[in-house]
This record gives C-alpha cells, sequence and structure tokens, in this order.
C-alpha cells in the first residue's frame, strides 16, 4: 500500500480491452491486470498505452492515472452526433464483409474515407468465401473494385480453403482492427488467427439471415508474427467524424485523382459544369456506387449547419 502522501510508483501499459470505468491492462512484462480509471475526466480506449500503479500491496488491480499520446484514433459518430473514440494507436483498419449479411458497402467507404482522412491504412477482406454466394459476379466486381484503387481486398474464409493465410500475411506487424456489419466472420477470423483469444461467435439465425451483437467491447491481442490485432463489435452504421464539405472527396481515392480536371478548383462533383468526376461516374470509368457514397456523405456534411467541428453536435446522422 504507496504511503499516504507518497507518489504511487507508475507503471506502462497497454489497453487490451475496456468497459465503462472498468478496464484491462497488460503490463510490460505481459500480465494482464482488471483495472479502473482513476480520476475524472479520464477516458481511454482499447489500444491506448497507459501510466497506472497497483492499487494496493497484493492487490493486481491497476488504478489508471493517466493516458499517453496517440499515435492515431478512429473515431465514430454516436447517436447524437458527437466524435467518439473508437480504438486507439491503429496503423490498419480491416473492414470484413461477405456473403451475408448482405453488404452495406456505405458502411465500407465511410470506413475507407475516414481512413484517408486520417491517414491509417485500409484493406477490405472478403470473409465466407466456401459459400456459393461469395461467387456472386456483383460481390466479385465490388471487391475487385477496391483492389483497383490500390486497396489490400482479400478473401478468406474460417472454415474452408483458401483459410486466412492472406490476412495473416496482410496484419503482420502492423496494429489492425477488424471492423464491419455484424455477423460477417470478425470474432471468427480473429480466433483463427489467435486460437488462444476464443472470441465469442455465434450462429447466424437462419430465419433471417442477420448478425446479432455478440461482441460488446474492443479487444486487442497480439498476433505471434508481431503486431496486434483488435476485434471490435458489428455495427448497423458507421460514419466517421466529417471534415468540411470540401475535402470530402478526399476519402475517395479516384476522387482525388480525377478533381484536378474539372474545371473549378472547388468543385464538389455536384452539378457544377465540366466535373470529370461525375462524368467518369457516367462513363463508368469509376465507380458510380462509391460516387453514390461520397454524394451521401456530402449530404450529410450539409445537414450540420455552421462550420463542422470535430467535437460539435451534428444533428442526427447516420451514426455507427
Ligand atoms: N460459412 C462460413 N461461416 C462463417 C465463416 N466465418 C464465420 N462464420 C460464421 O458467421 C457467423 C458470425 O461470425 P462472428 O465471428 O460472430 O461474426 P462477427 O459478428 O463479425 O464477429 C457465425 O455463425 C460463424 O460461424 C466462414 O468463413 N464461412
Ligand atoms: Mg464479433
Ligand atoms: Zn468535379
Amino acid at each position: 500500500m504507496p504511503v499516504k502522501g507518497e507518489e504511487p510508483s507508475l507503471q506502462t501499459g497497454l489497453v487490451v480491452a475496456s468497459h465503462g470505468r472498468h478496464l484491462d491492462v497488460l503490463d510490460e512484462a505481459g500480465v494482464r491486470h482488471a483495472g479502473r480509471l482513476h480520476g475524472r475526466g479520464l477516458r481511454v480506449v482499447c489500444g491506448d498505452r497507459v501510466l497506472f500503479s497497483y492499487a494496493g500491496q497484493g492487490d493486481d488491480q491497476a488504478d489508471v492515472h493517466s493516458r499517453l499520446p496517440r499515435t492515431h484514433l478512429l473515431e465514430r459518430l454516436n447517436g447524437r452526433g458527437l466524435a467518439e473514440p473508437v480504438v486507439a494507436n491503429l496503423t490498419q483498419l480491416i473492414v470484413v464483409v461477405g456473403p451475408e449479411p448482405k453488404p452495406d458497402w456505405d458502411i465500407v467507404d465511410r470506413y475507407f474515407a475516414g481512413a484517408e482522412w486520417s491517414g491509417l491504412k485500409a484493406g477490405v477482406v472478403l470473409n465466407k468465401c466456401d459459400l456459393p454466394g461469395a461467387a456472386d459476379p456483383q460481390l466479385q466486381k465490388e471487391i475487385a473494385s477496391y483492389a483497383k484503387l490500390g486497396y489490400p481486398a482479400l478473401s478468406c474464409s474460417t472454415r474452408h480453403d483458401p483459410g486466412t493465410a492472406a490476412l495473416a500475411a496482410q496484419l503482420s506487424g502492423q496494429s489492425s482492427v477488424l471492423v464491419g456489419q455484424s455477423g460477417t466472420g470478425k470474432s471468427s477470423l480473429l480466433n483463427a488467427l489467435v486460437p488462444e483469444a476464443r472470441a465469442i461467435t455465434q450462429e447466424i439465425s437462419a430465419a433471417n439471415l442477420e448478425g446479432k451483437h455478440t461482441t460488446t467491447t474492443a479487444a486487442l491481442h497480439h498476433l505471434s508474427s508481431g503486431g496486434c490485432l483488435i476485434d471490435s463489435p458489428g455495427v448497423r452504421d458507421y460514419a466517421p467524424p466529417l471534415p468540411l464539405a470540401r475535402q470530402i472527396g478526399e476519402g475517395f481515392r479516384e476522387i482525388t485523382r480525377l478533381a484536378a480536371q474539372c474545371r473549378f478548383a472547388d468543385c464538389l462533383h455536384r452539378t457544377e459544369p465540366a466535373c470529370a468526376v461525375r462524368e467518369a461516374a457516367l462513363q463508368g470509368t469509376i465507380s458510380s456506387r462509391r460516387y453514390g457514397s461520397y454524394q451521401r456523405l456530402l449530404d450529410l456534411v450539409a445537414r450540420f449547419e455552421g462550420p463542422p467541428r470535430k467535437d460539435a453536435p451534428r444533428g442526427k446522422g447516420r451514426t455507427g
């Protein structure tokens, strides 16, 4: 027990799970401790590095005193339109889709746009490619469209060939998070890659083919190949904090590439004359579906009054 008035000795730890004021902290020796936040206003998420002390002698509960600076923060807009931290210190975002549940490509595009705006690597994984639905030409075309943009686009199955080797290679040495709709197999992929994780998986209800939420909080696991992998709860919807309207296009590589060819330097690629982006979408040289995702993000920005700020209420939007 620290003597009254004496500073407790602080250690560095890594938050591997957090649920409200309670969290799990890994110390530098790799030992896991249940912990709690010590200090008002302190907020940490999975992936954060923190300073902690032991609550008392013979008590290995960690009292977390402060958070160390973050290199990256994945955020989402919550139901009240506020930016909410999700996971810290990532280097890579992996969006998992499957033939079921039916992919919501807007969600995928929003994850990719958020990654572009915040300088994070991103890739997409088509899981469950053992299912016949994975061969659907439309699904294959969408996956190929991400590869064409230069994003890693992998096929996996946790049950049959080709297995998860391609994903394992993509994750090696990176700090990655698996994100996407519920039921696409994120926890199953984690289990396949980190067998000791034993994340809870569940059977998709055959009646509605809709995944139920089982993963309720993000959890971090170290990979034997180096780096770490975070499993996250599935989302019904997702939007990252939004930049200004004229910066939305920077979340879409094909729009960034074409924007210089638009007649107006401040073209929003809506109805402006001589817009190279709209023309390309009409011609089919870029994906008109992703162009639609771009327009819906612009609509979302337009709904907010005043200059959008990262910390300002944004009204009701599609949120995760
Ligand atoms: N056919 C098939 N089913 C899978 C595969 N991976 C996961 N599933 C199933 O998909 C359902 C949802 O998996 P889960 O890992 O909980 O998804 P999560 O919500 O994204 O974490 C479970 O019934 C899994 O058994 C796969 O590669 N092929
Ligand atoms: Mg899960
Ligand atoms: Zn334009």
